[in-house]
């Protein structure tokens, strides 16, 4: 007790007020902690415990019907994947909980900021579209979803409108943008980001089934830091028999040369060296850019998206780059996983030329964040000429002068 005393005395004592602070806080904040979702196998046989045969039930592949295959091939295009399978199948089919072993009992803070999911689509297949928003709103916690914000890119299906206004109208979270003229992908979600109300804003596509326990995990690496973006492990849902399979794990969001993304898996002696466990986050020097959960006052410190991009493509570099330039990082949540119909074409037009698009969007991105390493992107020495920058530093928007 003496020993106590003569250590609040004198200079003694400002240390040790700081060492009682931090044991109060660091009891305050595990009181904070809870067990998440510990029961997650019980929910998911609950859930399909309605329709056990149903087909595609538990994320189980599904086979076309002989007298049906001319239908099915027909109707391919309508989503260049397999449509006729995608209506068969429940709207909020079970999965199989694909989590690596020890995810189920991490514990994430019981203060979890909310977040506005914003999915943006145009043409999207309507059960498609229904099973990525049936999945959010059954597999996250109620009081961490501030809205839904669905952002109709200016689809010209009819079912997409009155139609989606009256099935979504039954889920008071779900809002849905239609916008009057096409903004494309990139424009699109700072069109939902615009609205949005949540601390953090999750963006997904609209051909999605978000797991077990999908966002808890997202949401608390961002409650840790505020410059942390945090993805999911995209998983694959098959656009053929619309199964659902998991990924390896360990994979890297990398790209190559002229900034290609890529999957790269981490090195086995990098592995063992770190004594990497499969539950382990991963930093990753770019992400895939469909899926992500990010603050939202980050997002518009770091100038949103350049909304001079086109379309789509190139916008998961820039948002990447700027990240990691103004102190943040880009990491992948292995407790959260997200399925996705990756797809050989996308289904929908391009306004302009498809490839000359997605090359123009690099391009720029290679202009602005890439300073002398943009010859690596051009391959060769010299600059086109034909954009002029200025980048003002990090946390400024990257604002751009277009010379003909
Ligand atoms: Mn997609």
């Amino acid at each position: 007790m003496s020993g106590l005393r003569r250590l609040f005395r004198g200079s003694g004592r400002a240390l040790a007020f700081v060492f009682a602070a931090s044991v109060v806080w660091l009891l305050l904040d595990m009181a904070a902690l809870r067990l998440s979702l510990g029961d997650a196998g019980g929910r998911l046989l609950k859930e399909a415990a309605d329709h056990p045969q149903a087909p595609g039930q538990f994320g189980h592949p599904v086979s076309v019907p002989a007298d049906k295959q001319e239908e099915a091939k027909s109707r391919w295009k309508e989503g260049n994947f397999n449509v006729y399978l995608s209506d068969l199948i429940p709207v909020d089919r079970a999965i199989v909980d694909t989590r690596p072993a020890g995810c189920s009992e991490q514990r994430v803070h019981d203060d979890l900021p909310n977040t506005s999911i914003i999915m943006c689509f145009v043409d999207e297949v309507w059960s498609t579209l229904l099973r990525s928003v049936h999945s959010v709103l059954s597999r996250s916690p109620p009081h961490l979803i501030e809205e839904v914000i669905l952002v109709d890119d200016f689809s010209t299906k009819k079912y997409l409108k009155e139609k989606l206004d009256k099935y979504m109208s039954r889920f008071p979270k779900v809002k849905i943008l239609h916008l009057k003229e096409r903004h494309g992908l990139i424009r699109a979600r700072l069109a939902g980001a615009e609205v949005a109300k949540g601390a953090i804003l999750t963006f997904l596509d609209s051909h999605v089934e978000c797991n077990v326990g999908w966002l808890e995990p997202l949401l608390e690496r961002v409650r840790l830091s505020r410059t942390k973006v945090a993805c999911p492990v995209i998983e694959v849902i098959s656009d053929k028999d619309m199964s659902y399979m998991t990924v390896d794990n360990f994979q890297r969001g990398i790209f190559t040369w002229p900034m290609n993304f890529g999957w790269r898996q981490i090195p086995q002696e990098i592995i063992e060296k770190n004594k990497m466990k499969e539950t382990d986050i991963i930093r990753c020097p770019v992400m895939a850019g469909g899926l992500f959960s990010i603050n939202k006052k980050y997002f518009f410190e770091l100038g949103m998206y350049d909304p001079g991009l086109d379309v789509w493509g190139g916008e998961n570099m820039e948002i990447s780059f700027k990240v990691w330039m103004c102190g943040g990082e880009i990491e992948i949540v292995p407790c959260s996983r997200v399925g996705h119909i990756f797809r050989n074409d996308n289904p929908y037009s391009f306004p302009k030329d498809r490839v000359r698009t997605v090359e123009r969007n690099l391009a720029r991105v290679a202009e602005v964040w890439l300073d002398e390493y943009k010859e690596l992107f051009y391959g060769h020495p010299g600059s086109p000429g034909a954009l002029q920058r200025t980048r003002s530093l990090c946390f400024g928007r990257a604002q751009w002068a277009e010379n003909t």
